[in-house]
């Protein structure tokens, strides 16, 4: 038989859990002596039973007693080695700051949509790939309208069905067709045209306004650029004129110019007697509203269109719209924005 004090002795010198187990097995298991012993009690006669069994059970009680407790104090150990190992060290300096930059052309849609947002404005959303209709038909653009030809649309299919978006208009389309006027709308987004030299990009990115309230006239439209532009360029007078021009969606429609003077080759905005156009504008066509299923006896509204990379140009001072699309990190990392800095009016938007 083992002897007990000896087992008890190996047990606290035990140094891990599966060494434990091992013993576990051993001098518990099945075919532990332990076991054998208690399978000759039927053997003894009913005093001597009594007696070894109640030993024996004394003798099980304690190893397995000895046997848990050294489990217990192998875990707290495992434990404490652990946190012993994870311990943070707040003397050491924090972490380094993300390599990546937000590219000029997010970072521009980032403040415009905060800009926005701030009066009312939600963002809205659509796919790259349209159909015919919603890019051209529903905005008062039909088949033999010249305006489609000034597009250079890229078609995906011989009957000229599919397109890729020549602007983010349909969106406002497919807006207006899945819900109810009012309208207070945004959208962002690529916009495609077969056309490439050091300004234009046959990719390009494009943000276009839709406001449609009843009531709504060009002084709301006005006030409305007034806000952004100020917002935009971050100053606190602009000179702001419209000239008169033609959409086929809008009716009147006018181009947008700000006031600017060139100072040490930098611009200056809201000073002098330089005009730079930055959009387009005008009061939807009720054609438009028809199509999209909106009453134009009961609602209008404005609309307006922008160059997002355009801007993105004049606001940072990049010369070469190429470089956008250049994927050069160097540049990235020069024109970039750090992308814990998120723009917002309160904040400001450009720190
Ligand atoms: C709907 C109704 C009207 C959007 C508009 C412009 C004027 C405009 C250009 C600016 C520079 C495009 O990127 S650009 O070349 N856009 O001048 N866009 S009004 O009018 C809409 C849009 C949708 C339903």
């Amino acid at each position: 038989m083992f002897d007990l004090r000896e087992l008890i002795q190996k047990v606290s010198q035990v140094k891990d859990k599966l060494e434990l187990q091992n013993i576990k097995s051993q001098f518990l298991g099945k075919n532990s002596q332990i076991n054998q012993e208690f399978k000759k009690l039927g053997s003894l006669n009913e005093k001597d039973r009594k007696i070894r069994a109640s030993s024996l059970n004394n003798e099980k009680q304690k190893i397995t007693e000895a046997i848990n407790n050294k489990f217990k104090e192998l875990e707290n150990l495992e434990i404490n080695q652990k946190l012993q190992k994870n311990k943070v060290d707040v003397t050491l300096p924090g972490r380094e700051r993300p390599n990546g930059k937000i590219h000029p052309v997010s970072q521009v849609i980032d403040e415009i949509s905060s800009i926005f947002s701030e009066i009312g404005f939600s963002v809205a959303e659509g796919p790259d790939v349209e159909s015919e209709y919603n890019n051209f038909t529903a905005l008062n653009t039909p088949e033999d309208h010249p305006a489609r030809d000034m597009h250079d649309t890229f078609y995906l299919d011989k009957n000229k069905k599919i397109l890729l978006r020549t602007h983010t208009s349909p969106v406002q389309i497919r807006t207006m067709l899945s819900g109810k006027a009012p309208f207070k709308i945004i959208v962002p987004g690529r916009t495609y045209r077969c056309d490439s030299d050091q300004t234009h990009a046959p990719m390009f990115h494009q943000l276009e306004g839709l406001h449609i309230d009843k009531d709504l006239t060009m002084g709301h439209l006005k006030g409305c650029l007034d806000y952004f532009v100020k917002e935009f360029f971050e100053v606190n007078k602009i000179k702001m004129r419209f000239r008169p021009s033609h959409f086929p969606f809008t009716e009147p429609s006018a181009e947008v110019d700000i006031g600017y003077r060139l100072e040490n080759g930098r611009i200056i905005f809201g000073e002098g007697d330089k005009w730079l156009e930055i959009l387009g504008c005008g009061m939807v066509h009720p054609n438009v509203l028809k199509n999209a299923k909106v009453d134009p006896k009961k609602f209008q509204g404005y609309a307006f269109g922008m160059g997002i990379d355009r801007l993105a140009m004049l606001k940072y001072g990049i010369n070469d719209l190429r470089s956008f699309f250049e994927a050069d990190f160097r540049w990235l990392n020069y024109f970039g924005f750090d992308p814990l800095d998120v723009p917002t009016n309160y904040r400001g938007l450009s720190r």
